[in-house]
């Protein structure tokens, strides 16, 4: 019975927006969309503004927060197990003619990051299928939020992301640098240490099962020049992978605040919602909650709060944890404990990072359930596998393993013996 209740609110949800603009929307336009905004140019900047105006509610306080809270759980359930086009539809925004005169759906860099970070609410009325539909004078001054030197800007000339776009920087923001030059390596079929466009786009089709295309994404330009004729060394690549990461980490960090502390002006984020979002896909609720007890019980009262420094580092260490599974097995194996100490050594020496005193004594409080000061390996690992996933996206639907039997399918279909020299192409 209860997985309907999600169902249910979010139909509420829909139909209380729609009902809400046929009673309010005065805008004739806004009529030929049921359930989207229209927008042109008049209206564009008002609408930016109202966009992420948080829920309101005429019910009671506690109904409310029953409702927001219902709706988080249903959003958070969504980034993680929906498929990668529904995530897309649910939290895309932007609904716009593209260069070839066709509609299409679009990501702003807010709503690209509402889709990895979770409890980050999506702004009412703009849920599944339901966008801001822009014209054409609307799309021509429509402008992005993001800074000048931003990476979302190079991506296409206003930062919108397109379903291409989205699974490819979902892919790379998932997975750990030794990956990417692993499969840099098989993907560069002739061996020459670079990349083609080509090869970017079977390595694309493979993992995501022919749902996205290096030739729709708006990167290809970035990464393969205007006329996609550049080769990319590995050396280009791992710039811009690390360059996307400490972006979306800091972009992250700030929205967190912003959602979180708007009316208090606080710079930091506290402890608790620390833990509330390395625990936001642990399975055991009451695990999840024993560990929300104990951060509460310590930091409650003293919160010193957790920098953008420390935030950047922890997740850093996240994305590295297949390295640091490995170096805490060997500890285990080799009989020692994992204490604090132990935990910034494996942080400085797998993945680079210094974790602050502070930083690690938030950890053990959220996973040293016994409070003994030594940390179960595998409840350690296991929250953090999950969180680093950042969706669905690569772990479940988008198989690495498509990749690799593409890979042996196109170098059995090269083979001399075969005397083919076709072209190759992982779906033929
Ligand atoms: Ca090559
Ligand atoms: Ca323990």
């Amino acid at each position: 019975m209860t997985r309907y209740i999600p169902a249910f609110f979010h139909s509420g949800r829909s139909l209380a927006g729609m009902l809400a603009q046929f009673c309010c929307d005065t805008d004739n336009e806004s009529q030929l969309w049921p359930g989207s905004l229209v927008l042109n140019a008049s209206n564009l900047v008002k609408e930016k503004k109202e966009g992420a105006k948080p829920r309101r509610s005429a019910v009671s306080r506690h109904r409310a927060s029953f409702r927001e809270n219902t709706i988080t759980a249903y959003e958070n359930r969504l980034r993680h197990y929906s498929q990668p086009s529904k995530v897309f539809r649910y939290f895309a925004t932007i609904k716009m003619r593209n260069k070839s005169g066709r509609w299409e759906v679009f990501m702003t860099p807010s709503d690209f990051l509402r889709s990895i970070i979770p409890g980050i609410p999506q702004p009412e009325k703009l849920g599944l299928d339901k966008y801001r539909i822009l014209d054409e004078k609307a799309a021509t001054k429509w402008e992005s939020e993001m800074l000048q030197d931003s990476i979302f800007l190079k991506l296409g000339t206003k930062g919108l992301l397109t379903f291409s776009d989205y699974v490819l920087l979902t892919i790379l923001l998932s997975i750990p640098q030794r990956h990417i030059e692993i499969g840099f390596k098989l993907f560069d079929l002739n061996g020459d240490g670079t990349l083609s466009i080509h090869d970017l786009e079977s390595l694309l089709l493979a993992i995501s099962q022919g749902e996205a295309s290096a030739m729709n994404t708006h990167l290809k330009n970035t990464l393969f020049g205007p006329k996609l004729n550049k080769k990319l060394t590995l050396a280009q690549f791992l710039e811009f992978f690390h360059e996307l990461n400490d972006e979306v980490l800091n972009l992250e960090y700030d929205m967190i605040l912003k959602d979180r502390y708007q009316s208090t002006n606080r710079s930091v984020i506290s402890e608790l919602d620390f833990a509330k979002l390395v625990l936001s896909f642990k399975s055991s609720r009451s695990e999840r909650h024993q560990a929300l007890k104990r951060v509460k019980e310590k930091y409650g009262q003293k919160m010193q709060g957790i920098t953008k420094a420390e935030f950047i580092d922890f997740f850093r260490l996240v994305k590295e944890l297949d390295s640091v599974d490995m170096a805490l097995s060997f500890h285990y194996l080799a009989g020692a404990d994992i204490n604090s100490k132990t935990l910034r050594h494996i942080a400085d020496v797998v993945a680079g990072v210094t974790l602050t005193e502070h930083l690690v004594e938030v950890i053990f409080t959220i996973f040293d359930a016994d409070r003994d000061g030594v940390l179960r390996r595998m409840e350690f690992i296991k929250a953090l596998r999950i969180r680093r996933r950042r969706s669905h996206t690569v772990s479940h639907h988008f198989r690495l393993t498509s990749a690799l039997n593409a890979v042996c399918k196109c170098a059995w279909r090269t083979l001399p013996i075969r005397n083919s020299n076709r072209a190759c192409s992982p779906y033929s």
